[in-house]
């Protein structure tokens, strides 16, 4: 995996979220956006070559939704970047990685994506992304 991409935040609302981020990482969201098929909104941030990206539900079957049920706020996942999410896909299941999906799945931030369960990783939920070009 080429680097760590960015790292997602459960949040319950963006529109008190952001702000404090803002005036933590001392820069400003640089984008919103929602990603209908996960029933979330996101939000950016450039924290040098990595991101920092808080989700907000936007359904009561989200898994974000779920996540803030269960566990409240916080760090709900950890996404590294790969050169072809195809081939890692592939090499993660031959390594007994369980994929969330089969194949990959339109993100936010044009990106490709696929997530990794947490029971097999030690309980982090893992994302892999690659740039949509
Ligand atoms: N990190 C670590 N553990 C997590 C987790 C997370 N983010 N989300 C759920 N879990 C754990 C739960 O605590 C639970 O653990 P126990 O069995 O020990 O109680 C277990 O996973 C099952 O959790 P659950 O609440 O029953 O939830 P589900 O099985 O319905 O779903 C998961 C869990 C990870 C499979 C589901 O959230 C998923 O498919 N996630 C991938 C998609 C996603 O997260 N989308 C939102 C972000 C989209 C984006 O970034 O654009």
């Amino acid at each position: 995996m080429l680097k760590v991409e960015h790292i997602g935040i459960a949040v319950k609302s963006l529109e008190t979220s952001i702000p404090v981020f803002e005036k933590l990482l001392n820069t400003p969201c640089y984008k919103q956006e929602p990603v209908a098929s996960e029933n979330v909104i996101t939000a950016f941030f450039q924290t040098g070559e990595n991101k920092i990206e808080l989700l907000e539900a936007t359904a009561p079957e989200s898994a974000i939704a779920k996540f803030l049920d269960k566990k409240g706020e916080g760090i709900h996942h950890i996404a590294f970047e790969v050169a072809d999410i195809y081939a890692e896909m592939d090499r993660l299941r031959s390594e007994g990685f369980i994929l969330l999906n089969e194949t990959p799945k339109k993100g936010a931030d044009n990106k490709l994506i696929c997530f990794v369960h947490p029971k097999n990783t030690h309980g982090v939920l893992i994302e892999i992304c690659q740039e949509i070009r």
